[in-house]
């Protein structure tokens, strides 16, 4: 069994079943000390070299830096793809004999960032389609709610509702005037069971593409919040891209149909021979 096969511990029942009925779960300790190093540096990387993509989605001025698949520029986000525990967590929660990896995607808000994320849901602007995908999300710095920690709609990934995608004016075509608003859920909180976690580094949120989830600006005057969301797909996924989807940066050669995969989507379980 290749390294990143092994997960580094094992999921319980307990945790899969909350995964299925809640659409998240916290897992402490998924990725070792030596992951965050890589994926910190990684960071500092973007930051001082920023991608085209990077440089659109950022809003530096604000205290907000994001970027996307930076796995394809940079050799620690590279190998936390191949070579971490975070395709044998995917692989257990998708219940899916091959994982393959969708996109990477980093979202740094500095001390006082006034930068919320909205709440949204992803699946609806993602040119793929299938229920086999994942999102694990991993602080570098402790978060707590007021830290800009993610909060989620327990079980809102069971929902029937498609919402809207909830993006800045530069996104402004991924919003599908076809879909739905979100309700207000701020306006309304002890009408929904919401979860959050305060969690250190290293600690992980897996969750469903369909769970409605958001965060706050980061409140902490001395603390950045770094975090990377690696997300990961399961046999049953395949490319539709629609209107008002994520653009993919780069020649992926998929058509319409096709099971994710090929240079820019690797299957990393089972490992190339
Ligand atoms: O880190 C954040 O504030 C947003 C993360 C998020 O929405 C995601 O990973 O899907």
């Amino acid at each position: 069994m290749a390294d990143q096969e092994k997960p580094f511990r094992r999921l319980s029942a307990d945790e899969l079943q909350r995964f299925a009925d809640d659409g998240v779960i916290c897992v402490r300790d998924a990725l070792p000390a030596l992951w965050l190093r890589r994926i910190e540096a990684g960071i500092d990387n973007a930051y001082s070299k920023p991608s085209s993509i990077g440089d659109i989605v950022s809003m530096k001025d604000r205290g907000f830096m994001g970027d996307l698949f930076m796995w394809m520029r940079d050799d620690n986000f590279r190998s936390v793809v191949f070579d971490s525990p975070l395709a044998g967590l995917a692989h257990q929660v998708l219940g899916s004999e091959r994982v393959t990896h969708w996109y990477d995607q980093l979202f740094v808000k500095e001390p006082g960032a006034e930068v919320p994320t909205p709440w949204h849901h992803d699946l609806t602007f993602w040119p793929v389609s299938g229920r086999q995908i994942v999102s694990i999300w991993i602080p570098l710095d402790p978060v707590t709610r007021s830290s800009s920690g993610l909060e989620y709609v327990r079980g809102s990934h069971k929902w029937p509702n498609r919402y809207k995608a909830i993006t800045p004016d530069f996104n402004a075509y991924m919003v599908n005037p076809e879909l739905e608003d979100l309700p207000d859920i701020d306006a309304h909180r002890s009408d929904y069971d919401l979860l959050d976690w305060n969690m250190q580094p290293g600690d992980a949120l897996v969750f469903d593409p369909l769970i409605i989830h958001g965060s706050s600006g980061n409140t902490s005057t001395t603390t950045r919040r770094r975090a990377l969301a690696s997300r990961w797909a399961g046999d049953d996924v395949v490319y539709n891209p629609r209107k008002h989807t994520m653009p993919l940066p780069g020649d992926h050669g998929l058509e319409p149909g096709d099971p994710l995969g090929g240079s820019m989507f690797p299957t990393v379980i089972p490992a190339a021979g």
